[in-house]
């Protein structure tokens, strides 16, 4: 299909309505959700909030889902039909991306790629049966910094049918805000920043919070999922006060356990932990972004109770994603270099655009959220893939394909596990070998996921037919 032709589909599906064009749309890609035993669906309401965020009064323009103030937990169950109606009650266009989750092409919440634009008003039927259980999220795809920068991001934990059981599951979204003194909103980016690292938060928060102490019983064992849901920062984490081992990255469970020594986690990137409270009632277990010049601390939690006395041992093993396996002997190379570009103005966008370009993918840059022009290639289903990324810029970057998971394979800065992710933080210099294989058919964005870079060139997309 081309480009042409695809987007006067969807021009076309928009005049039937949102839902219509869903349905058509993920049955054009052979994995109906519509097709599926339908789930009551969550309503997903995205609607501007003012909300007293710092503690000194009402922060105005934030933006929710639902009832909020914060974006709800939401839970799916691995392997059953899953469904979340989205509301627009913005007075500009969304879409939701559901970050990491293996969805049919038409709910992965690209305008025009896949999907039309949520007007105001409208809304859009998400369905689809996650594949994968592990930790998720959800956030727009459309004007993607100011939205997810006033609070559009959330996270969904899809349950799997033999997870060892915890004492407790503490879901924790890390992002900032960026705030003046007065606690309101300042500009979202700035330009010198966007063409470096991204442009940092003022305000740091988890679960919406500055330093929540969360509680969790005393010598209990609990599932810490962090999300780094932030549009820049990466964090660099530390915990102190108990052992604890890292048990998943980006919703797979990893091939050997590791303490979090300094393990950093770059935007869009979920990291779960299980951690073993201590035994004494009132102890305190802290943990720290040690990134940057001034560790902060994140958050505490603090022991409750009588020791439930566990130990990490007695935890079961986390079941492997249903992920296929990479074929290497019989994969093709598919290579790619970020790079920053010089310097022009994209063009206009429904989706908003920063009106700057600052970065390509083999030295082509997005033009906008909207206006993709080729994929950087067009891969055959069910084949391998060994996609080669070279990162020969000073700053890290987050990269991040929809649809579909790989493997990572080497790296030339430090050993890997082979790790199953969506999101890869490539370093300054760093060189990797990620294995693929494209197994969903349609267009998947691949992107840097620091905002920024996303919205200024770090763009591209391949296809899968
Ligand atoms: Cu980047």
């Amino acid at each position: 299909m081309t480009i042409l032709s695809r987007r006067s589909l969807l021009k076309a599906s928009a005049l039937l309505g949102a839902s219509g064009a869903a349905g058509l749309l993920a049955g054009g890609s052979g994995l109906a959700g519509a097709l599926k035993p339908q789930a009551e669906p969550t309503v997903l309401k995205a609607r501007p909030l003012d909300f007293d965020l710092t503690g000194k009064g009402q922060t105005r323009g934030m933006m929710t889902y639902g009832e909020g103030p914060m974006p709800p937990v939401l839970r799916a169950r691995q392997g059953e039909a899953f469904a979340a109606r989205l509301l627009n009650g913005l007075d500009e266009p969304t879409t939701v991306h559901w970050h990491g989750v293996r969805v049919p092409n038409g709910m992965d919440g690209v305008p025009l790629l896949s999907q039309p634009y949520v007007y105001p008003g409208d809304h859009f039927d998400y369905a689809f049966t996650p594949p994968d259980a592990g930790t998720f999220w959800y956030h727009p795809h459309c004007n993607t910094l100011e939205q997810m920068g006033r609070g559009l991001a959330g996270m969904l934990v899809v349950e799997g049918k033999d997870d060892p059981s915890f004492d407790a599951d503490l879901p924790l979204l890390l992002r900032d805000w960026r705030l003046g003194g007065n606690g309101q909103f300042i500009e979202a980016f700035k330009a010198r920043d966007a063409a470096k690292s991204g442009t940092y938060g003022t305000f740091r928060t988890a679960n919406w919070r500055k330093e929540p102490e969360l509680s969790a019983p005393a010598g209990g064992l609990v599932r810490l999922r962090l999300l780094a849901a932030d549009v820049t920062r990466i964090y660099t984490l530390k915990l102190d006060g108990a052992t604890a081992q890292v048990i998943a990255l980006d919703g797979n469970p990893v091939p050997n356990r590791f303490p979090l020594d300094t393990l950093m986690l770059g935007p869009g990137q979920r990291l779960d932990l299980a951690l073993l409270m201590p035994e004494s009632e009132g102890a305190v277990v802290t943990l720290t972004d040690i990134r940057g010049s001034q560790p902060k601390v994140i958050a505490t939690l603090k022991a409750t109770g009588a020791s439930l006395k566990r130990a990490l041992p007695d935890l079961g093993v986390l079941t492997a994603n249903p992920v296929p396996d990479f074929d290497a002997g019989a994969a093709s190379n598919l290579d790619m270099q970020l790079s920053a570009t010089a310097e022009s103005a994209p063009k206009q966008s429904i989706c908003g655009t920063l009106g700057y370009t600052f970065w390509s993918i083999n030295n082509v840059a997005w033009s906008g959220d909207t206006d993709p022009t080729a994929p950087l290639a067009e891969l055959k289903q069910g084949r391998s893939y060994r996609v080669r990324i070279a990162n020969p810029t000073p700053h890290a970057h987050p990269i991040h394909l929809h649809g579909m998971n790989f493997v990572v394979l080497s790296s030339n800065m430090r050993p890997v596990q082979p790790f199953v992710t969506d999101t890869w933080l490539m370093l300054p210099d760093e060189k990797v070998e990620l294995g693929l294989v494209a197994d969903n058919p349609g267009d998947w964005v691949f992107h840097c996921h620091i905002i920024e870079h996303q919205k200024s060139g770090m763009t591209t997309y391949l296809r899968v037919v």
